[in-house]
């Protein structure tokens, strides 16, 4: 249906205000989701579903799809963009090699912390990023928080950049994160989030990074028992619909689903600064050792050539880079 008639339809169904509510909806939704219930981003994704339906009297609604259920992170963004599934929660680390101005994220120690994060999403920075991922098909509806990725391995702590070296860490698909794991020696392996588990059980890689929450609900700490506080990415995650979904609907249920979208952001993070502390707790109690890095210094040394290879192919996002850099 193309979006004349699609308006037509909801101008319709708008006339008959409340009537509409107990009928069938006239669009049906499917979203993706990694995480597993109970995980701040699939409560929040419920929320949004909810508020969807209320927001638009029942016109539209949306079946979350959880646990990666529908395929891997990449293929999900993909599945969106293209129009075969209508909304995701996207990490914006996979999302950054399509959308250049989104993969600014993915620069390691590039926000101070994730109030600095906040501060950039909300202003020109985050503008800037979301009509980056529109031009491909992909628009943001509201920002998740992700806390901050760290280093958890099978091995040892790490304390400096020559604790890498050697080692195998997978990454998520983006080469930013291969080039950040060369510059500190390791060996990089790219690899879907449902795989790691098991490669670090069996030694196919030594280890991963991620937050305290994904670090805990995935089990992976049952398998990698160093966790090393680098911090050394914050990644924001969205809300995403597919554009040419969005873009055909009403001026008022646009607003309703924008809406929708960023009530359920108060409530993941919140819920996500509470599972985060929780998280760090649980893991510790089950025998994780642990430990700070208070001198990140020579990480952001080592990794310094991962912006020369972004700028190299982006030259005209220098600015953002800088945007980013000078917000207090
Ligand atoms: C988690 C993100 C999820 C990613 C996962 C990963 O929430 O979207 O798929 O990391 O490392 O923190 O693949």
């Amino acid at each position: 249906m193309n979006s004349i008639t699609w308006r037509a339809v909801l101008g319709l169904t708008a006339a008959a205000g409340m009537a509409v509510t107990a009928a069938a909806a006239d669009m049906e939704w499917r979203g993706w989701n990694i995480h597993p219930d109970g995980y701040p981003n699939t409560v929040g994704m419920a929320k949004f579903a909810e508020l969807v339906a209320e927001k638009t009297d029942g016109r539209i609604s949306l079946e979350m799809y959880n646990s990666g259920t529908l395929g891997s992170q990449p293929d999900a963004i993909e599945q969106v963009r293209i129009g075969a599934l209508e909304v995701g929660n996207f990490n914006l680390g996979p999302i950054g090699p399509i959308a250049p101005a989104a993969n600014v994220v993915s620069l390691p120690f590039i926000f101070k912390d994730e109030d600095h994060m906040h501060r950039v999403l909300d202003g020109e920075g985050g503008k800037a990023i979301a009509d980056g991922m529109a031009e491909q098909g992909l628009v943001v509806l509201a920002w998740y928080d992700a806390g901050a990725r760290s280093f958890y391995n099978t091995k040892k702590p790490i304390a400096t950049p020559a604790d890498v070296e050697g080692m195998k860490v997978r990454v998520m698909n983006n080469d930013l994160y291969s080039g950040m794991i060369e510059q500190l020696g390791g060996n990089p392996s790219p690899m879907a989030f449902a795989e790691v588990y098991q490669s670090l059980k069996t030694g196919v890689v030594d280890g991963a990074e991620n937050n305290w929450p994904s670090y805990e609900s995935t089990g992976h700490f049952e398998v990698a028992g160093y966790y090393s506080l680098s911090e050394h990415l914050i990644i924001p995650e969205c809300v995403c619909i597919n554009a040419d979904v969005y873009n055909s609907l009403s001026e008022e249920d646009q607003a309703a689903v924008r809406a929708a979208a960023e009530e359920s952001a108060v409530l993941q993070r919140q819920l996500w600064a509470e599972r985060s502390e929780a998280s760090k707790e649980k893991v510790i109690a089950a025998g994780v050792e642990f430990n700070e890095i208070p001198d990140k210094a020579p990480f952001q040394e080592a990794m310094k050539p991962v912006y020369d290879a972004y700028l190299a192919g982006n030259p005209d996002l220098k600015p953002l880079v800088e945007l980013i850099q000078n917000t207090d």
